[in-house]
């Protein structure tokens, strides 16, 4: 049964890493990593079809959250791509395709853009809509922002009524020139340009979108058989003919070989390039077999990327120093001689946790194997025995605090270590920083190194002394880099952060295991951080999204007296935010399970399912005693008899549109 746990854990952590990528534009994995664990739960899955849950990520494509831009239903779903990380697989696509349809294809090849998928509709030739991909169903209204990408086309050469698919991305050096300019204005840095696109793109203020100067690849026209074309090769020579970006370096290749050909050129040849690409596309050139050839859930079987390998460097591991996390979490960091990888230089890298060092026998004074993968956190690989030093040490796990002292406990089944001691100034300082974080309270001028500074001064000791801030003004002024200007703007935006949404203070508490989507859920059912305090375990893991251990954990995390004090100081400063109960707070499904099966009239499955979310209910895949309803379309098949066997009420979509309504 172990399998199960691991299938839960990897759903769990693959939304937490989907929700980072897509969401926050700020992933805290590698692109290996995150393939790895993809892989592993696929082939569970796989093994145990029977166990496929629901919100299992391979179930969707790049789930995301909704933010404060208004839904897109996307009427030709956008599909994302299979990636292939060697020429073993990529044949294997080639041979695939050729045992499907029993012919040879020629293949277009693109470089694969490393920016925010979109699409863009256009009606007499006037751009009218644009959206993002996310969930690949439900996008989000970016129009207004399309409409400041430099090189996406307002009007089109010809009144054309079309939707055109592509990728907007930020130029290497425009994002240089960003981030140089946010380091001086002491901003939080982009991580890479993709991240930066998408931050850019998904501002509901799009005057803060043409600033940042976007650009566009266009190479998806959708229903290309209206316009009379019948290859991807034609469809790239149209989309320049109306105007379009298209990336020069399109391809045609006769068979795979010519397609490898290809990647070995442009494996170097990439790094020139002043845009960024994580690999290389891959279509079979002629559109007119893509319904043969198939799709998948989330891709088509006609098309796969070739993702290059992150690049590898090696160095000297000068020395393991240790952080401490808001939750108390020990991270082990590389010190490293500086290296250049993937265009920056690193010199630390993480290193994650004891286990992690021990298994790779990784010593102080080795030459370890660095990884930048996508462009994200480096990590160290593995080490280079062959110049290993033997006088070297193996590598001893700190067994106390290195900020407080505290002897460090490792809980069952956990790899990392903790300090559990709350009064911990290394808690408390990354705690204070989560809280002004932007994904937070968001309180511009609060970031790392000025909560450091006031920290250390004392200024602030505890979330709710950001409020009393204005007492120490004339302290501040005296601070170096701290003039009138800047102290206003601080007051102004810790001012300002009082107005917050109720889900960004439950976030911004940091109770362990409670993210900002979990924030977001707690706020449908609790209004006030007071109604917070007041929930029960029984309650709490009724919510979507809400289990044993997070309901757990904020029970936990409201008995705690400290807490219970700062929160009331908080609320008496005037940090006491109330969420909305909207009228749709009628939720006629509250309580019910639901599942959907056989094919409806008017909805997809999809949508039918979002349906029952939004009204409260749970929608499952699986028939038990526990299902409300089922709801049945035409060709329902196994959950039907099952449901009939179990005496389980069966409902028409029509029966269920009627309840919504009542
Ligand atoms: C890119 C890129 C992405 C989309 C779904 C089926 C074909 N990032 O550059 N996707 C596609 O096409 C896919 N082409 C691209 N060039």
């Amino acid at each position: 049964m172990d399998y199960i746990k691991r299938m839960e854990e990897l759903v769990k952590l693959l939304k937490q890493y989907n929700y980072e990528y897509y969401v926050l534009d700020n992933p805290t994995v590698s692109d290996q990593e995150y393939d790895s664990l993809i892989r592993e739960l696929e082939r569970l899955e796989e093994e145990h079809p029977e166990h496929i849950s629901k919100d299992s990520p391979t179930q969707h494509v790049g789930d995301y959250l909704k933010l404060d831009l208004d839904e897109i239903v996307h009427a030709n779903q956008m599909m994302s791509l299979a990636d292939v990380f060697n020429y073993q697989e990529l044949r294997e696509f080639d041979e695939r395709i050729y045992k499907t349809i029993h012919q040879k294809v020629e293949y277009v090849c693109e470089l694969k853009i490393d920016g925010i998928a979109s699409t863009v509709h256009y009606e007499d030739g006037l751009l009218v809509l644009g959206a993002t991909r996310g969930n690949g169903s439900v996008g989000e209204n970016i129009t207004k922002n399309c409409l400041t990408v430099r090189t996406l086309p307002k009007i089109l050469k010809a009144p054309e009524t079309l939707e055109v698919r592509g990728e907007v991305y930020m130029q290497k050096d425009v994002f240089d020139e960003l981030n140089n300019e946010r380091l001086k204005n002491n901003q939080s840095l982009f991580m890479n340009p993709r991240n930066a696109a998408g931050g850019s793109l998904r501002q509901l203020n799009p005057e803060i979108t043409r600033l940042r100067k976007l650009d566009h690849f266009a190479y998806t026209l959708v229903n290309p058989t209206n316009y009379g074309i019948h290859t991807q090769y034609d469809v790239m020579n149209f989309l320049k003919s109306m105007g379009f970006n298209v990336n020069p370096h399109y391809k045609l290749c006769k068979n795979i070989e010519e397609v490898i050909n290809y990647i070995e050129e442009f494996k170097e040849k990439r790094k020139t390039l002043n845009y960024a690409t994580d690999g290389i596309v891959i279509k079979v050139n002629n559109l007119d077999l893509y319904d043969e050839i198939g799709y998948t859930v989330k891709v088509p079987k006609y098309a796969v990327a070739y993702k290059f390998p992150a690049e590898i460097v090696t160095t000297k591991l000068k020395d393991i120093i240790f952080t401490v996390g808001r939750t108390g979490m020990i991270t082990p960091n590389a010190v490293l001689d500086p290296v250049l990888v993937g265009g920056t230089t690193v010199s630390r890298a993480t290193l994650n946790n004891e286990d992690f060092i021990k298994s790779r026998d990784i010593r102080i004074g080795d030459y370890v194997r660095i990884r930048k993968a996508g462009e994200i956190i480096p990590e160290v690989v593995d080490v280079d025995l062959s110049r290993r030093d033997p006088s070297l040490l193996p590598f001893e796990m700190l067994t106390h605090c290195p900020e407080c002292g505290m002897e460090l406990k490792k809980r069952d089944n956990e790899s990392e270590h903790h300090c559990v001691n709350p009064e911990c100034c290394g808690r408390i300082l990354e705690q204070l920083i989560h809280f002004a974080s932007r994904v937070a309270m968001d309180i511009e001028g609060l970031g790392e190194k000025q909560m450091e500074l006031l920290y250390n001064l004392g200024y602030i000791k505890d979330i709710s002394d950001i409020y009393l801030l204005e007492q120490y003004r004339d302290d501040l002024l005296t601070l170096e880099g701290y003039g009138n200007q800047k102290v206003q703007n601080l007051m102004d935006a810790i001012k300002k952060s009082k107005e917050n949404k109720l889900e960004q203070l439950i976030f911004g508490l940091g109770i362990r295991f409670v993210g900002s989507k979990a924030s977001k859920n707690l706020t449908k059912y609790y209004h006030s951080i007071d109604e917070l305090i007041n929930a029960k375990y029984e309650d709490l893991i009724q919510i979507d999204d809400i289990g044993d251990v997070m309901a757990n954990s904020i029970v936990d995390y409201f008995k705690n007296e400290n807490h219970l004090k700062i929160i009331e100081k908080l609320k008496s400063y005037g940090v006491n935010p109330k969420s909305v109960v909207k009228e749709k707070e009628f939720l006629p499904l509250l309580g019910k399970t639901l599942v959907v099966t056989g094919t409806l009239e008017s909805l997809s499955r999809d949508e039918a399912n979002n349906l029952i979310e939004e009204n409260g209910g749970k929608a499952s895949s699986s028939v038990s005693k526990k299902t409300s309803y089922v709801l049945a379309g035409v060709n329902a098949g196994s959950k039907l008899t099952k449901a009939q066997e179990l005496g389980i009420s069966i409902i028409t979509e029509k029966e269920f549109l009627e309840m919504l309504k009542k």
